[in-house]
């Protein structure tokens, strides 16, 4: 799959960057050919893995704007897939994506944490 033109603004070397490129090993779930996911190495919740595209986008608003109609679609796909193999229907889930300073996004290449397997709190409390 042919990525969109680099963004300037992407930091090649971020840790995701690295372990797209297998500098960085990772306890992979699932891939697809513009997504990868894999397990969060922090772990918030007995199922805690993070879904990020192939292509260099720093963050949702990025990805939406410049990646094609069918990375877009693959990367959902990923996340569905993910959603079926960990089994976490009917019971339900979370996603979350961090945007920017003020949501304390750490890793500026866009990427989706998809949480479950437990009762969850509150999101804002
Ligand atoms: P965010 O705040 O949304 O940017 O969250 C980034 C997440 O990435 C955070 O929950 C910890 C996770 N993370 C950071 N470094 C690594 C790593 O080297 N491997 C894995 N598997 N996860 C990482």
């Amino acid at each position: 799959m042919t990525p969109t033109a680099p963004n300037p603004a992407y930091d090649p070397n971020n840790v995701f960057a690295r372990i797209l490129r297998g500098e960085i090993p990772c306890h992979k779930v699932y891939e697809n050919d513009a997504a990868l996911a894999f397990h969060d190495i922090t772990s918030a919740a007995p199922v805690h893995v993070l879904v990020i595209p192939r292509g260099a986008y720093t963050d949702f608003h990025d990805f939406t704007r410049r990646a094609t109609p069918e990375e877009i679609a693959k990367f959902w796909q990923a996340v569905d897939h993910v959603v079926q193999q960990e089994n976490l229907l009917p019971a339900g889930f979370r996603l979350i994506t961090n945007t920017g300073p003020d949501s304390g996004q750490e890793v500026p290449h866009f990427h989706v944490h998809l949480l479950g397997g437990e009762k969850l709190g509150p999101l804002l409390s």
